[in-house]
């Protein structure tokens, strides 16, 4: 054969036959979903700025952001980050079902976009790494890219937070067994073959009650039943355990007004073009209280609903 040894090396490293090697760069790169309205425009350019910033040499990426109302300078605040290090970047528009245009818990509706993935994102594409936008990687994601998925739907890390009343009340016998939905590795095409979008859809009306954590609870239902493959705890880090040299993600979940490592967030923000984060404003945290407050005593649940949505609670 033709091809000069270092291209057979470099062929055989990664798995590929010598006749498909003109597919290296296709598979070569990660591939990275994240879902983002224009509320958190900087916190997506932070988490991107971190992923480029941390990458190894032969790491490259795409990402795929389904756009939920960006205005055109979030974009160019992504575009602005080709400087760290060139990727490639596609946008999405995706309707949900008007069902799950509210969650009817604290999270937004946009939480359900990444059930569709599969059906969304091109078949070309056998698996994506999903991401919420309120992380920070602090290296090469190639290791979690790599991890094996046969016969599984999705790989994730365990949620040491989760209670156990909560899992029992889902269905799911040990809280170990409960993951964070926050970094989700997912194998499409096991997705597209087994139906799990329909799958998710009918567990929403197994249960009387609204989720708690909506498309999370529903993933985790779903791997109680048919399985998941369990990554290390260091891809999925709260705050508070972030361990220096260990940790490979630190994953911002709730306040971000007072938590550890917020010097390593804003480190992150100032390589965007924004320089900072917004905070959290202390206007929508009263509203959301008072909302809360007459929700639970005065009113019932149909009225509580329209309630949330018209102060736009989410
Ligand atoms: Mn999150």
């Amino acid at each position: 054969m033709g091809f000069p040894d270092t291209v057979r090396s470099i062929a055989n490293r990664r798995g590929f036959s010598m006749t498909d090697c003109t597919n290296i760069k296709k598979t070569d790169s990660i591939e990275i979903m994240l879902v983002c309205d224009e509320n958190y425009g900087a916190f997506m350019a932070t988490t991107i700025a971190s992923i480029l910033k941390n990458a190894e040499a032969i790491d490259s990426f795409r990402f795929h952001i389904v756009d939920c109302g960006l205005k055109n300078a979030s974009r160019e605040a992504v575009d602005e980050l080709k400087k760290l290090r060139p990727f490639e970047v596609v946008y999405y528009k995706h309707e949900l079902p008007e069902y799950l245009q509210s969650t009817d818990t604290p999270f937004p509706a946009l939480v359900y976009h990444r059930l569709f993935a599969a059906r969304f994102l091109p078949e070309s594409l056998e698996k994506i790494l999903y991401m919420d936008v309120d992380i920070v990687v602090l290296s090469s994601l190639r290791e979690l890219w790599n991890t094996p998925l046969d016969g599984v739907f999705a790989a994730a890390a365990h949620d040491r937070y989760m209670s156990q009343e909560h899992c029992k009340a889902i269905g799911i016998e040990k809280k170990d067994d409960y993951f964070n939905a926050g970094v989700l590795l997912m194998n499409l095409k096991y997705w597209r073959e087994n139906d799990v979008v329909d799958k998710l859809l009918n567990i929403i009306n197994e249960f009387k009650e609204p989720l708690s954590f909506a498309e999370q609870d529903l993933l985790n239902i779903y791997a109680s039943r048919y399985g998941y493959r369990l990554v290390s705890e260091k891809w999925n880090v709260n705050p508070r355990d972030y361990v220096e040299g260990q940790t490979r993600l630190i994953h911002y979940m709730g306040s971000r007004r007072h938590c550890p490592c917020l010097d390593i967030l804003y480190g992150y923000a100032a390589l965007t073009k924004y320089g900072r984060l917004p905070m959290q404003r202390v206007s929508y945290k009263i509203k959301r209280v008072v909302c809360q407050f007459l929700c639970l005593f005065l009113i019932r649940h149909k009225d509580r609903r329209n309630l949330r949505k018209r102060m736009n609670i989410r």
